[in-house]
């Protein structure tokens, strides 16, 4: 007989994420994905000056920080073909490359280890078979007996007071948890060395963005860092070398720990490289522009339909056709006005609330599509996108954790396995790996450019009468985001953001076909409807955040909250 569970909300994500499956004996036969928040930013664009839009814009999401306004100010300079100094762009690359990192390692630690590690069981570990477990694996400095001694007499210490802290409420002792005690407790040691080294990464993103999380040193045309190797108040060398140091640390965290665990966790799981898979028609962008003009990247980015890669068709530019025409969403099933499927230039953001209805409409979330298919995006994109494009740090990191998950589990994982749910966490430490190679080359180039005398940081944009019509991308830490402006007279006429978790979370679409996390759901299974942990499984490895996916705003102006200055 059939049920259906509702989960509402998801937590361990950003935002308010509801998610219904239909279950049939033991597994999932159908699954709704709704976004149940209404926020907004695109509406207060709309008639303000071009050169601000990447500051509100930013408030979209408070987890990818930077990301709205990298795609807001390229979205500007590619309405108004303004090409930005080398330095702009090796900065914004440095930031970019940091908070991808630090994102990356938050999700797989404190946002979904937790789905595969007992952090109870780690109780019972023998700690000195733990140590020489992870000694074996990793010449990682911090995985000694007392270090783990240490982690365990402090899990004890929670236990004991009945408190359980940020580790209450998960699903301990669920029978689809199957790491050994040893390996629940060295996850449990990493998951707390984790916490240090994220915070490592997005001090690099504040050196040189003022601040995190919301950076300040944007500007449509460049950035406002001034460089002066011989001021004490400006961006110099002993700054730069200071960043230096904390990206070697978080560098061999990333190698030593993150890629070792996700390998070491997904080979005692490998029957999770057989469920997820969901939308295999993938897309991703380009970043990390070298050039001025954005013809150059340090990592590829395009379109991968029906998992075949090799049908992929790479995106080129910041310019690119094939990115500028495909991109559609529809509001079929979601809560606007209407019934319609367009490209974001010619979008509106008409809020129309009404019940959760399956048939219907059901979500705050745009379903979108890439020439009219729902398309995945994300680390596993991105990197089956570098993988064919022949990237190098890509196809070393990528080979290095399925030859690890091979050896560990006995089995032959391939680049096949990727498209599933333990692919997405897979190709996420892959990525990390690769952005930090991608960090240390624009240091570098930062380097050796401000050596050789070019301290330039800022071409001034100039807004000509008439009409423009811009977009910006950007390969954010969920996968493709892109922003869409139109200018009139140098003000905003309309601009839509069609991120990430816009393409992941989305409902069915046009065609009535399931958005990612809808499809990834089918035939996974359930083993207790009360306890549904394989659900968060397959959804925690998307990452979703719903603040970025829905971001549309309350044009009546009603006060939310009142706030007294003196
Ligand atoms: Ni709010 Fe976001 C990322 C964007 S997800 S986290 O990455 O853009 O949609
Ligand atoms: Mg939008």
């Amino acid at each position: 007989m059939s049920k259906i569970i509702t989960i509402d909300p998801v937590t361990r994500i950003e935002g308010h994420l509801r998610i219904d499956c239909k279950i049939n004996d033991g597994k999932i036969e159908k699954a709704w994905s709704s976004g149940q928040m209404f926020r907004g930013i695109e509406t207060i664009l709309k008639g303000r000056d071009p050169r601000d839009a990447w500051l509100y814009a930013q408030r979209l999401c408070g987890v990818c920080t930077t990301v709205h306004a990298m795609a807001s100010v390229r979205a500007v300079e590619n309405a108004i073909d303004l090409s930005i100094p080398k330095n702009a762009q090796y900065i914004r690359n440095i930031i970019i490359a940091a908070h991808g990192i630090h994102d990356h390692i938050v999700h797989f630690y404190h946002l979904s280890a937790l789905d595969w590690v007992d952090i109870v069981s780690a109780l019972s570990a023998d700690v000195k078979k733990a140590s020489s477990m992870a000694q074996s694996l990793s010449p990682w400095h911090s995985n000694g007996v007392q270090e783990l001694q240490a982690v365990q007499d402090k899990l004890k210490g929670f236990v004991n007071t009945g408190q359980l802290g940020i580790f209450q409420n998960g699903y301990w002792g669920h029978p689809a948890m199957k790491l050994s005690p040893e390996i629940n407790l060295v996850a449990a040691a990493h998951y707390l060395q984790a916490f240090e080294y994220q915070r490592y990464a997005n001090q690099i993103v504040t050196i040189l963005g003022s601040k995190t999380p919301h950076i300040q040193n944007l500007a449509v045309g460049g950035v406002a860092n001034p460089i002066n190797p011989d001021s004490q108040s400006a961006l110099n060398f002993e700054r730069l070398y200071y960043i230096k140091s904390l990206m070697d640390k978080v560098g061999s965290f990333i190698k030593d720990v993150y890629l070792i665990d996700v390998a070491a966790v997904a080979a005692n799981y490998p029957e999770w490289f057989g469920y997820g898979a969901g939308v295999t028609n993938y897309l991703s962008v380009p970043d990390f522009p070298e050039d001025e003009k954005g013809t150059v990247f340090g990592t590829e980015g395009g379109y991968i339909p029906d998992g075949d890669v090799g049908k992929f068709q790479p995106i080129k530019s910041f310019k690119d056709d094939l990115f500028k025409t495909n991109v559609q969403e529809s509001v079929k099933h979601s809560w606007y006005e209407g019934d319609w499927t367009r490209h974001p230039w010619e979008e509106d953001t008409d809020p129309k609330p009404s019940d959760f209805n399956a048939d219907a409409k059901y979500s705050w979330v745009k379903a979108p599509s890439f020439m009219g298919k729902p398309a995945q995006v994300g680390p596993l994109a991105n990197v089956l996108a570098m993988y064919v494009s022949g990237n190098k740090d890509v196809q070393k990191y990528a080979n290095l954790a399925l030859e690890k998950v091979s050896a560990l589990a006995g089995i032959k994982a391939g680049i096949k396995h990727l498209h599933s749910t333990l692919g997405r966490h897979a190709a996420r430490a892959v990525r990390c790996a690769a952005l930090y190679g991608v960090m240390k080359r624009n240091y570098d180039l930062l380097i050796n450019n401000i050596s050789s005398g070019d301290v330039d940081t800022f071409n001034e944009p100039v807004f000509p009468k008439g009409e423009q019509r811009g977009f910006g991308f950007h390969e954010a830490p969920r996968g493709a985001l892109s922003h869409w402006i139109v200018i009139k007279d140098g003000k905003i006429k309309n601009y839509q953001c069609v991120v990430p978790s816009t393409w992941n979370a989305g409902p069915r679409n046009q065609d009535d076909m399931p958005g990612p996390y809808e499809a990834s759901l089918v035939g996974n299974p359930v083993a207790d409807e009360k306890l549904p942990l394989e659900v968060l499984r397959t959804v925690h490895s998307f990452d979703p955040c719903l603040a970025c996916a829905i971001h549309v705003h309350d044009n009546k102006n009603k006060d939310i909250v009142k706030v007294n200055v003196l």
